[in-house]
Parts: C-alpha cells; structure tokens; sequence
C-alpha cells in the first residue's frame, strides 16, 4: 500500500518564484554508464517575489551530488541538505553563482526521462520535470535562462553532440575524446532543455524566411535510416511556410533540427531548436508506412515546429497552463492538416478522435478541465482534455471572432506575450482586446470539465412560416464539480428545403434589408449562452429540415429527434461534407443500438438504400465517401450505453458489417475495381482517399463472405503496392482466420524482421484480432524475441492495442483481459511510470460495467493500489478510479 499518500500539487498554491536564473553553463562529460554534469546557474532574487527564509530550494532526483559552490566558495555538508527531491542552501546572497557538479547513470535510466540510452545513442526528454534528473536546477516553467552547453564524448562512439541553439567548432580533447560548444540565445525554460549524443547519418536542406533568412535543416537519424525522411522533411517545409502565411510566424533560430530515436514515451517533443522524435513520426517509406502513418508524420512535424512560437517563445506560467501551448498547437496542426488535405476529412478524423478519447474522459473519474487545478503527477494530464478539447476551446474562440480578428488576436497575443510565460486567461485576454468582445462567460471551458449536451427542438409554424429553435444546454456533474454553469457556445447550422437546396438564414429579430437573405443562405453560427436559448427563423415558405453543429462548431452531444428519414436525408443531401458524415453516424448508431437491444429486429431496407448512395456518389470525394460508410466504433457505442453490453456490441457490428457486404456486395465489388491503383503510390488527398475507400469496400466484401473477397485480400496482400493495402489484407486475413491468415502472418514478418517500426504493425494486428484465442496469441507474443518491455513503441503495439483497441477480447466476461494488464501495470511500472500509468487508464471506467465486470476491474484496481512502492503516476490513476468505493 501506498504508505504516504503522495500530496496533490494545486492551482491555487501558484507562487512567483522566489529566485531567477538569468544564465546557465552546462558541462557534460557524457558516457551511459557515468556522466558528469557541471553546471553553473548565474542566480538572482526575483524582485517580483515575495521573501522567504533566505534559503533557496532546487529540484533534483536521482542525482549523486560531488560538490556544490556559492561564488566560487565550496560549501560544506552542513550548509546544505540534500533529499530524495531536493538540494536545500539554508542562506544564499541576492545574486550569486551557484555552481554543481552532480553524476548520473543514463543507461540504468529506464523511465526515459532525464538523460538515457536508446539503443547506440544518448538523449533526453525533459517535459514536464526531467530536468530535475540532469542536474540540480528550478524546474519550473516560469524560470526563463539562457544556456550555454559543452557536451565532451567519445568520439567514436558519438561522432554527432547536439544540443539547442548554434554550435561551435568542435574541439578535439586528445584523449579519443571530442567537445562540441552550444549557445541557445533563447531564453527558455527548462523542460525545452535537448541533448542528443550518437552515431546518426544526417538529411540537410534549407529554408529562406519570408523576410529572406536562411535557415538550415536536417534531420538526423540512424545511418541505415536515411533513406526514409524524406516526407519529414518536405512536412517541415510546407509546416514553416504555412505558419508565415496563416499566422505571420518565423523562425529564429539558424538552425532547424530533428533527431529520431526509437525510445520514446509519447509522440515528440518541441526542443528549443532540436525536436526530439519517436522515430515512428518521422521515418516514412510507401513500402513500410500507411497513409496514416504520413498523415501522422505530417501532423506531428507541423506540431512540434509550430510549438517555437505557441510553447517556446510563449509558455506556460505553471502547468497547470499546458493548454495554453498544447490546445493551441493542436489546433494550429489541424488547421495545416486541414489546408494540406481534405479539411472535412480531416475534421471527421479528429471529431472521431475526440468523441472517442476525450468524451469518454470526461465521462469517468479522471475528468478534468482544460486548465485544471490539481495533480499529483503532471505526466498524468497529458490528456486528451488538455490537448484536443484544449483545441476545440481555440477553435470556438477562432469561429466567434471570424478570421480577420482571430489574427489580429493572435498577432497581439505573439507581440505581448514575447519571451514570457503566460496563462491561458493571458490569451483569452488577447481575444477579447482585439475583437472588443465579452468573453467572462466563455471563460468557464477552461474551468468546467464534462461534456455539455444540448438538446435542441425544432417547430415550424407554416401560418408565420417561420421555424423555432429552442436550445437547452446541461453540463453533467463530474468528479468534485457537482454543479455546472451554462456555457458560451457557437452553433453553427444551416437550414435545407426538401429538394436539399439551402434556406435562408433569417432570424426574427434582424433588421429587414432589401435583398440580404441571398447572402444569409448557407452556414449560420448562433451564439448560445443562457440555460435555455430560443432563435425563430422567419421566411420560410416549407419546413426545413436543420443541419445542426455544421463542422463541429463546439465540442458538445447534440440531441435532436430526428426521424431516420430525416437522417438518411442529411446524410444523402448536406451541403456540408462533415455534417453527412456525421448525420451517417447517428443513423448507424441508431440501427447497432437498435440491435444491441433486439438481437432479431431487421434492419430496414432504407438504410442499405441510404449506405448504397453514399457508397455511388461520385460527386464526392473517395475519401469522403469512405468516412461516411465507417460504422461507429465499440467503444464508442459502448459510451453510448447506460450498462455496456460488451459482446451484444460486437455482435450487432458484426452483424452489421456482414449485412453490408451482402447487400451492397455488387457495388461494393465494382467501386473496389474502380479504385485500382494506376500507378506509384503518392502520399496526396486524392490516393489517400482512393485507398480508404478501396479499403473500406474490401472489408465490407469480407464481411459479407464472398469467397472471392478472401481472393482480393490475399491479391492485394501479395501486389504490396503500399503498406497501406498490405495492412488492410493483412487486418482481414488475420480476422478471418485460417491458414491464410496464418500464412500471411508469417510471410508479413519474414519480409519486414528487420524494420522495428513494421513489425510493432504486426504485433498490433495480432493483438487486435477480434479471434477468441487473442489473448493467448499476446501473452505468447510477449516472449517473441522482439518484444520487449523498454520500448515503449512495442508495450503500446502489443499490449496497448489489446487493451484500447480490442474491447471484445479485453472485456472478456472471466477477468482474463484485466488481470493480464493489472500484471503488467505493475511489471512496468518500476521501469516506466509513464507507460504503465497509461495502460492502467484502460480499467479506470469500471463503473459502466455489468456487476460482474465491475468486481472484476475493481479488484485490479485494488491490486495495483496496495502495491509497494507504486509510482505516483499510476497511485494517482488507480485511487481516483477507485475514489468514492
Ligand atoms: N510537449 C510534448 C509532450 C511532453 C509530454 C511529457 N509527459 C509533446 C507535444 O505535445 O508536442
Ligand atoms: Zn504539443
């Protein structure tokens, strides 16, 4: 048991930092056994700050500490304590150089954080507070300094030494060793502190700034890697371009890099001029990646770039503000997505992402604001809250201000905010100083967690011709915040005549203007602010029929009772691509929920109609069409219930599937055919789309039981035109089972052993078949040579998949699903804390279960709690699950 309950860190104990750090000098003596960091730390009263007791406090963990001087004067053991936590200097003068010398072990260092070893290289990862782990420091955001760093190394072994900002000559030491010089002119806080020490090959280019600054760029990766950066590197370029046009954003620095390495506990990270990556988002080949995976590679480039401006040059107070930079830099990354693609594409896939992820968050007992005011462990609310709610929260202030002064907002937030470290009310500020608008109200979503619902009403008077809306908004209770307040929110929405054409857009109480419904037909955003809101439409000569929250204009469940009719029209005829696709969702919600409930019940024939015309519509885009056929996933369904029913689920998707592939199986086979690929694969909106929908066709052949399908997947199996068909036939042949399955399986791993980042692949498809003997298949896989707990991109691929991404198999009714990841919970958790707090996220909603399920999870839970010496990650997780029991 966790004998001293770890303290909850809290908004409201915000403090000023009593010192400042103007300069910093690191030395570092690297070696993975034993590295010597000396660093000199030039030290001030903050004047802003209240006085303490004299004594100045610096964070430090797992530091063996040599020495420490003031001014140049050793002190002595008396004049300093030392804890697990801390270096304490019980009086200290105004303003003095503090100086340490510590040593670390990077390669015991398995949490990857800190400085550690992935495989030949030295790297470190420093957000939120692993600059503690490097040297005695104020690990705090809001402490800005300016670095200088020496790295000195074995030269052979670590030809490249990089750190942030430019670099000197390189000096040779003599001895086989080498130093290379490092100068940040940068303030910047430390969690933005790199280093990286290795043997990489290198891919340069260039960049000139639109006010005509050469910059150099170069991704460093392993040697036998160069050949796959390419897409990041033409991601980078187009990323720093759109940020100059869309937002007036340049670089600084004269130097751009990123490495890759393949220990890495998330996505990357926005180093002050050397971004550190998974090298899963940045090495990219059509043999080796899918669509996706570019699709990734692009979006994480562009994030990470983008953080120089919304992160580095601009950060966060405290952490309690990682919004501030995460939210917006979301938001900044889809919007380039966006531009670089499809954007209603792109806005399903995120809207799929947030209801799936971020609802669900909100919904259990991890619930949390955007900004949110308490944490024990920080790593903990990397969350989807912080980032893609964080970024529909952007985007909501972006929609009610319009173009023209959102970017009169963010220029001022850029030119006021400069170099300083900020709070997401600094920003909110910026919005409302230079659109001249009120936003107290809407201030509340960064402060009220939950999903707001909204119920709508619609009534036509055909005397007045005139169509009422009536908006009722509710914000469910969640943990410690019983009562909500209403929200400021933007509703977009159109209104279309039977014939699918748009309706004017005029409310009651507009001024009557010759002429100005023309230009009131299409989209409309409503602002909705009190409980109960009423808007009457006036000047329509039919019922319309209203296309409610077009483009998700704010992050809420909308309720509306539409007939299935009504939904198989807007899914046929919105003028807005994201409004049909999400029209098609409800519909097919409807009709798995349907049959969740009825087993028996038949599904109409209206709705393979309606599947069978947005399969056909050649007026839109592949991909669109593709989107709009994807059934609703489990888990997602499951959140829609008020017990799950987790087998009833699958077997009415299941179910669903097959009846597709049955009845639209002709088309299906000819829109199959059509698709066929003319030529060499091309990351582009249009093959994108053209491979999704071939995809989704195969799938619903496959499901449908032609025998011809199993033809088609092993055809497309063997073409291996791109990982991304070889992925979809791999999928399919795995589920279905069978020796062809099997051998597709074992000719998959024969072609791609030697590529880490394809065979994390084929650990996942094994770990997601839907096959009654998965979990068998995974344990067996966790002793496959190639699997190995300290990587993390292998413990996400194996036993993270099993456990988000096959609801079926990790709900099993006898427990085995979640015994399986209690034990490895707390197997990981003395390595990585990180990682294992992730996974454990997995049984944390046991309360939407059957009874028995409940006991079952709960007791996991349990198990992990009274382990010794637990992680505050997972202490954290594991008693807010069980909080209230
Ligand atoms: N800022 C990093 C995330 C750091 C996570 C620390 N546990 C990557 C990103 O959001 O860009
Ligand atoms: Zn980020």
């Amino acid at each position: 048991m966790y004998r001293d309950a770890p303290h909850p860190i809290r908004l409201e104990d915000y403090r000023p930092p009593e010192f400042l750090i103007d300069r910093v000098d690191l030395r570092f003596d690297l070696d993975p056994d034993l590295t010597r960091v000396a660093a000199d730390l030039h030290m001030r009263r903050n004047p802003a700050a209240t006085r303490g007791d004299g004594s100045l406090t610096l964070h430090g963990e797992q530091l063996e500490l040599d020495r420490v001087s003031i001014d140049g004067y050793p002190l002595t053991p008396a004049e300093y304590r030392v804890d697990a936590e801390s270096l304490t200097l019980q009086r200290v003068p105004d303003r003095f150089l503090l100086q340490t010398w510590v040593h670390i072990h990077p390669a015991r260092n398995t949490a990857l954080e800190g400085l550690y070893q992935s495989g030949e290289m030295l790297c470190t990862q420093c957000e939120a507070e692993g600059f503690r782990r490097i040297t005695y420091f104020l690990d705090r955001p809001d402490v800005m300094a300016r670095y200088g760093v020496t790295l000195a190394a074995d030269r052979g072994r670590f030809p490249v030494l990089l750190s942030n900002g430019n670099p000197g000559e390189p000096r040779d030491l003599g001895d086989g060793r080498h130093e290379v010089h490092w100068e940040d002119p940068f303030p910047k806080p430390c969690y933005l502190f790199a280093l990286i020490a290795g043997d990489l090959g290198l891919v340069a280019d260039h960049f000139t700034t639109a006010s005509g600054r050469e910059v150099g760029l170069r991704i460093y990766v392993e040697p036998h890697n160069l050949d796959q950066c390419d897409h990041a590197m033409r991601s980078l370029k187009r990323a720093m371009r759109w940020d100059e046009e869309r937002f007036g954003r340049e670089y600084d620095l004269d130097l751009f890099m990123i490495v890759a390495v393949s220990h890495f506990n998330m996505g990357a990270m926005e180093n002050k001029g050397l971004n550190v990556f998974n090298d899963k988002y940045v090495l990219a080949r059509p043999d080796i990646a899918t669509d996706q995976d570019f699709a990734g590679i692009e979006g994480v480039i562009a994030h990470e770039y983008f953080h120089n401006w919304t992160g580095n040059r601009i950060t966060c107070r405290d952490w309690f503000q990682l919004s501030l930079k995460e939210g917006f830099t979301v938001y900044r990354d889809q919007e380039f997505s966006a531009a670089m693609g499809s954007s209603a594409v792109k806005r399903i896939h995120d809207v799929r992402g947030l209801r799936a992820h971020q609802f669900a968050e909100d919904a259990g007992p991890l619930a949390h604001p955007v900004r949110p005011t308490a944490y024990i462990e920080i790593n903990n609310f990397y969350t989807s809250t912080v980032y893609e709610k964080g970024a529909e929260v952007v985007r909501m202030q972006a929609n009610l201000l319009g173009p023209a002064l959102f970017r009169k907002a963010t220029d001022l937030y850029f030119t006021r905010y400069d170099g300083q470290a900020v709070t997401t009310d600094d920003f909110v500020t910026c919005m409302e100083v230079a659109s001249g608008r009120d936003l107290t109200q809407f201030r509340r979503w960064y402060e009220q967690a939950g999903t707001p619902e909204l119920w709508v009403q619609g009534d036509y008077d055909p005397a007045q011709g005139s169509y009422r809306l009536r908006v009722r908004q509710h914000t469910p209770a969640t943990p410690g915040q019983p009562q909500k307040g209403p929200l400021h929110l933007p509703l977009a929405v159109g209104l279309l005549d039977a014939g699918g054409q748009e309706l004017p857009l005029r409310l009651s109480d507009d001024p009557v203007v010759a002429g100005a419904d023309a230009a009131r037909v299409g989209t409309r955003v409503l602002e909705v602010r009190a409980a109960v809101e009423q808007f009457r439409f006036v000047g329509l000569p039919e019922r319309p029929v209203p296309s409610l929250l077009r483009g998700f204009s704010a992050p809420v469940k909308l309720r509306f009772d539409y007939s299935d009719q009504d939904l198989e029209f807007l899914m046929a005829r919105d003028t807005d691509g994201f409004a049909r696709w999400d029209a098609a969702q409800t519909l097919m919600q409807r009709v798995l929920l349907r049959t969740v409930a009825q087993p028996q019940i038949q599904v109409p024939g209206a709705f393979f109609a309606a599947c069978r015309l947005a399969l056909l519509d050649t007026e839109s885009a592949p991909a669109l069409r593709a989107e709009v056929l994807i059934l609703p996933g489990e888990s997602y369904l499951a959140d829609q219930m008020a017990v799950v029913d987790v087998d009833g689920i699958h077997a009415a998707r299941e179910h669903l599937r097959r009846r597709i592939g049955e009845e639209l199986g002709e088309d299906l086979r000819r829109v199959y055919a059509a698709q066929a690929e003319t030529g060499p694969y091309a990351f582009t909106p249009e093959g994108t789309g053209r491979r999704a929908l071939k995809g989704l066709a195969l799938g619903y052949l496959m499901a449908g039981g032609g025998q011809d399908a199993i033809t088609l997947c092993n055809d497309q199996f063997s073409a291996a035109h791109s990982m991304t068909d070889v992925m979809v036939a791999l999928r399919l042949l795995v589920d279905h089972g069978g020796p062809a399955g099997a051998a597709a399986l074992v000719e998959f791993y024969r072609r791609w052993s030697a590529v880490p980042l394809v065979i994390d692949k084929w650990f996942s498809i094994q770990a997601t078949s839907s096959r009654a003997d998965t979990l068998e298949q995974v344990v067996h896989l966790m002793d496959h040579p190639d699997f190995s707990l300290r990587n993390p991109n292998r413990v996400r691929s194996l036993i993270g998949a099993f456990c988000t991404a096959n609801p079926v198999r990790f709900h099993a009714a006898d427990g085995s699903g979640y015994r399986f990841l209690a034990e490895r919970v707390l197997e990981l958790d003395p390595l990585n804390p990180q990682i294992a707090s992730r996974l454990l996220k997995s049984l944390i909603r046991w309360r939407r279960f059957d009874p028995q399920r409940q006991g079952l999870m709960r007791a996991e839970l349990g198990r992990i709690l009274a382990a010794e010496a637990l992680s505050k990650d997972a202490y954290e997780v594991a008693s807010k699950a069980l909080e209230g029991t």
